[in-house]
C-alpha cells in the first residue's frame, strides 16, 4: 500500500513515463478489485481510504477543489447554497461535502457488468455536482455591496476519477451546455436534474457537460423572492385571482378585484423585501449568464435555452456579442415584445387553439378509439373533429353554468370548474404526450364520471398534510418573481390610465384564444402597480437585436406551439438576419419536444461541430404522431391494461413546474 502511495507521489513529480503509468493503473485496478472481492461490494478496502473517510476526503479526493469558481461538491439532498447572512459561506458550504460516494448522485450506468463496473460501480458514469457563484445584486452600482448567490447544478459526463487513478474521468468537457427552462421563474437546476443526461445525449452524443442555474430570485438561488410568508398564504388567493373571464358575472368587477389584489401583493413585496424587485430584469439575468460563462473558463457560451430562456439568450447575445458560441434557442419568443405593455401576454396567442383543434382533436381521430378515448363511435357513428369540438365546448359551457362536483380520498370534496379545466387544457397543449390521458379524462367527465378530472385538477403545489413551514425550506416565490421580471422588462411602456384598456385587452385575448387568453392575460395584468413601488429597474436592455455576433445562433420554433408561436421566431430571425438560422419545427407542444431526427441532427451538428444550414430557414417534421408515440406496429400505450392516465398527468405537472 505504502509502496503504491510512493509510486503515485513520484509519478506525480515526474513527467509520466508510459511504462510506469501502466504499472500504477494495473495496481489501482487490482486493489479496487481486491476491495470488491473482499467485501462483496465495492467499499474501498485499504487503509488509505478508511482514514480518508474520517478526514472528509472521499476515494475521489476532497471537494470543493481549491480555486473552483463554482465550489462544486457532489450533490446530496443538502447541497443548498449558504444563506446570504452567513459570515463564512465558503466554510459552511465545504461542511456540506459528504465523502460517501454512495450518497452522491451518479448518472445512469451506460455499460452492463463489465470488468470495470465490477471493480468500480461508478466507472463510466457521469456525476451531478452542485455549486454556486456570487454576483453583484446591482451591476450598475459599485457602492452597493449586496450580492446574489446563484445556485448551479452540473452534470459532468466524465464522472469522477478515483484518487491516483489514471482514467480521463473527473475532467470538465471542452464545452459546457448551459441550460435554462424559461418561465420567468423556471429553475435551471431542476431542469438539470430532470434532463441533463438527455440533453447531453441528444445534443452532443454525451460529449459535453450540462449546467443549469437558478436565475436570481428563483428556487434555490438567493435572495429568494417571496411576497407571502408561506405557500398556503399564496394558495388562499390563487383560485379567486385567476378566474376566467367567461365565468365572471361582471368582468369589470373581477378586474377591480384582481387589480386590488396585486396592489396589495406589491405592497407586501415592498414591505418584505424593499428594492429587490429592481434587480431581476432580463438584462441582469443576461449579465449573470456572462458571469457563469467566465466561471466556466470558456471563451464562448454554449447553451440550450428554452421558452423565456430564449429571451434571456437573445438579450445575452446582443449584450455580449463576442461571447456567443453555440447557442440554441428553442421555443423562441421575440423578446422585443416584452417591452410593450402586456406584450408577454398577447403576442403568445397565435396557435394554442390550432393545437387543440388540429392536434388534440384531429390527431385523436387519426389515431382512433384504440388510442384515444374521445374517438369512440357514438350510436354507431364515427366522430368528426367538428362534432368533437361541439361536444367538448358544450361540456365547458356547462361548467360555466355549474361546476361538476368531485371527490378525492386525499382531499375530500372538490369541484371541476371551468377555470381550472381550461387552464389544464392549455397546459396540456405544451406536451402532446399528455393527450391520451387528457382524452380519457374528458371522455369520463362527459359521461358523468369526475374521478379522473378530480385526480388531475385537485393537485397541490405543496404537501397539504404537512405544516407549511416544513414542506420546503423557503416559500416558493416563483409566481411573484415571474411577475417582477415581466413588469421590469416593460416598466417604461405606455401605461393606459384606468381599467378600460385592460378590460378591452382581456376581452380581445379571450376571444382570440379561449384556451390561452385567460392564463396569458393574468400573467401581464399585475404590472399596473409595479411602478408604484419600483419606478425604475436598475437595468433593462433596450438595444437592437441585430448585433453582429461571434457565431450565429440556432433558433427553433414550432408550428403548434401554444406559448411561443412560430411567427415570433420568424420575426426574430428577420431582425437577427445572418446572425441566426431558424428551424421551423412541424410538431406539437412547447419547444421541440415532439422529436424529430431532422431537428436533432441539425442541433447536434451545431453543438458538436458548429455547423449550420446555409439557408435562413429549414423545415423539419416530427417523427411520430401524438397518441401513437412508440406504438408503430404494436398495440397502443393507452390500450394496454396497466396504463395509468394519472401517472402520465403527474409526470406532466412535475415538468410544468420547471416553466412556471
Ligand atoms: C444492458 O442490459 C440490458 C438488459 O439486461 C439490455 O437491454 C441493454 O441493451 C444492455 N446495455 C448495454 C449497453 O449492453
Ligand atoms: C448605490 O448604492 C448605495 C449603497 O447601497 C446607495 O446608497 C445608493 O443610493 C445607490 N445608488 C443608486 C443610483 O441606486
Ligand atoms: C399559427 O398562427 C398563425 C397566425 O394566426 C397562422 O397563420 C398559422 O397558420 C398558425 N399555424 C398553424 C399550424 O395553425
Ligand atoms: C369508422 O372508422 C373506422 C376506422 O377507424 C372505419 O373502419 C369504419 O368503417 C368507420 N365507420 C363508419 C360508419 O364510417
Ligand atoms: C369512474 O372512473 C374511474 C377512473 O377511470 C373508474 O375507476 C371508476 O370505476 C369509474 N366509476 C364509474 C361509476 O364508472
Ligand atoms: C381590442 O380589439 C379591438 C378590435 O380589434 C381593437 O380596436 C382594440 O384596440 C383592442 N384593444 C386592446 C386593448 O387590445
Ligand atoms: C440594426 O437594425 C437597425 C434598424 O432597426 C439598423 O439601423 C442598424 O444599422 C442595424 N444594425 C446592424 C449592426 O446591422
Ligand atoms: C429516427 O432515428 C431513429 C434512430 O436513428 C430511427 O430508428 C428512426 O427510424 C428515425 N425516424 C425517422 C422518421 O427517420
Ligand atoms: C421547480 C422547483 O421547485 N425546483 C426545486 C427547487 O429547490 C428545491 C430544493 O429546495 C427542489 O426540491 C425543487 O424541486
Amino acid at each position: 500500500m505504502d509502496k503504491l502511495a510512493d509510486e503515485l507521489r513520484s509519478s506525480a513529480n515526474e513527467k509520466p513515463r508510459p511504462q510506469s503509468r501502466k504499472v500504477v493503473c494495473l495496481a489501482v485496478v487490482l486493489i479496487a478489485a481486491l476491495g470488491f472481492y473482499h467485501r462483496g461490494s465495492w467499499t474501498p478496502g485499504n487503509r488509505k481510504f478508511e482514514t480518508a473517510l474520517d478526514s472528509n476526503v472521499s476515494p475521489y479526493g476532497r471537494f470543493p477543489v481549491p480555486n473552483d469558481p463554482f465550489r462544486f461538491i457532489p450533490c446530496t439532498s443538502t447541497s443548498l447554497p449558504p444563506p446570504l447572512d452567513d459570515p463564512h459561506p465558503e466554510a459552511s458550504w465545504a461542511k456540506l461535502f459528504d465523502p460517501k460516494p454512495t450518497h452522491w448522485n451518479w448518472g445512469k450506468s451506460k455499460s452492463n457488468e463489465t470488468h470495470e463496473s465490477l471493480t468500480d460501480p461508478y466507472a463510466g458514469r457521469g456525476i451531478f455536482l452542485c455549486g454556486y457563484v456570487d454576483v453583484p445584486l446591482d451591476y450598475t452600482n459599485k457602492s452597493d455591496s449586496r450580492i446574489a448567490r446563484l445556485a448551479v447544478t452540473k452534470f459532468q459526463v466524465s464522472g469522477l476519477a478515483p484518487t491516483g487513478s489514471c482514467s480521463s474521468a473527473g475532467k470538465k468537457s471542452e464545452r459546457t451546455i448551459v441550460i435554462e427552462p424559461g418561465g420567468p421563474g423556471g429553475s435551471g437546476t431542476s431542469m438539470a436534474w430532470r434532463a441533463a443526461e438527455d440533453v447531453t445525449e441528444r445534443l452532443s452524443e454525451g460529449a459535453f457537460d450540462v449546467l443549469g442555474w437558478d436565475p436570481r430570485g428563483v428556487n434555490t438561488s438567493l435572495p429568494a423572492i417571496s411576497c407571502f410568508p408561506y405557500d398556503a398564504d399564496r394558495d388562499r388567493w390563487a383560485l379567486l385571482r385567476s378566474q376566467a373571464r367567461e365565468v365572471s358575472p361582471s368582468p369589470r368587477a373581477q378586474l377591480e378585484f384582481v387589480d386590488a389584489f396585486y396592489e396589495s401583493t406589491f405592497r407586501a413585496c415592498w414591505q418584505r423585501q424593499g428594492d429587490l424587485s429592481r434587480f431581476v430584469s432580463t438584462a441582469f439575468v443576461a449579465r449573470d449568464l456572462e458571469e457563469i460563462r467566465k466561471a466556466l473558463g470558456e471563451d464562448e457560451l454554449t447553451g440550450y435555452l428554452v421558452s423565456y430562456g430564449t429571451g434571456i439568450g437573445q438579450t445575452y447575445a446582443n449584450m455580449f456579442p463576442d461571447s456567443v458560441g453555440r447557442m440554441i434557442l428553442d421555443g423562441t419568443e421575440y423578446v422585443r415584445d416584452h417591452r410593450l405593455v402586456g406584450g408577454f401576454g398577447w403576442t403568445a396567442l397565435d396557435n394554442g387553439t390550432d393545437a387543440w383543434h388540429d392536434g388534440f382533436l384531429g390527431e385523436c381521430l387519426n389515431a382512433g378509439p384504440e388510442h384515444c378515448a374521445l374517438a369512440k363511435p357514438r350510436q354507431g357513428e364515427n366522430a368528426t373533429v367538428a362534432e368533437l369540438e361541439i361536444r367538448l365546448q358544450s361540456l365547458l359551457q356547462s361548467l360555466i353554468e355549474r361546476p361538476i362536483p368531485g371527490y378525492r380520498e386525499s382531499s375530500g370534496p372538490s369541484l371541476i370548474t371551468y377555470t381550472r379545466l381550461v387552464d389544464s387544457l392549455y397546459s396540456a397543449m405544451y406536451n402532446a404526450r399528455t393527450w391520451p390521458a387528457l382524452a380519457k379524462m374528458l371522455y369520463d367527465l362527459e359521461n358523468g364520471n369526475s374521478t379522473l378530472a378530480t385526480e388531475f385538477l385537485d393537485e397541490w403545489e405543496y404537501d397539504p398534510t404537512l405544516p407549511c413551514t416544513s414542506t420546503r425550506k423557503k416559500p416558493s416565490g416563483s409566481d411573484e418573481l415571474g411577475i417582477m421580471v415581466i413588469c421590469s422588462d416593460s416598466y417604461d411602456a405606455h401605461q393606459p390610465d384606468g381599467l378600460d384598456w385592460w378590460d378591452d385587452l382581456w376581452a380581445n385575448m379571450t376571444s382570440k384564444s379561449w384556451i390561452a387568453g385567460n392564463t396569458r392575460f393574468h400573467s401581464v395584468f399585475p404590472c399596473r402597480h409595479f411602478s408604484d413601488y419600483w419606478p425604475r429597474p436598475a437595468d433593462v436592455y433596450r438595444g437592437d437585436l441585430n448585433n453582429t455576433l461571434k457565431n450565429p445562433v440556432l433558433l427553433i420554433a414550432e408550428t403548434y406551439d401554444p406559448a411561443t408561436p412560430l411567427r415570433n421566431g420568424r420575426r426574430l430571425l428577420n431582425e437577427m438576419g445572418k446572425n441566426a438560422r431558424l428551424i421551423a419545427h412541424h410538431g406539437y407542444g412547447h419547444s421541440s419536444r415532439d422529436s424529430s431526427n431532422c431537428t436533432d441532427s441539425i442541433a447536434r451538428g451545431f453543438i458538436l461541430r458548429g455547423e449550420l444550414p446555409e439557408e435562413a430557414e429549414t423545415a423539419c417534421f416530427a417523427d411520430e404522431k401524438p397518441y401513437l408515440y412508440g406504438v408503430t406496429g404494436r398495440s397502443g400505450l393507452a390500450s394496454t391494461p396497466d396504463w395509468d392516465p394519472v401517472v402520465d398527468w403527474r409526470e406532466h405537472v412535475a415538468e410544468m413546474t420547471l416553466w412556471r
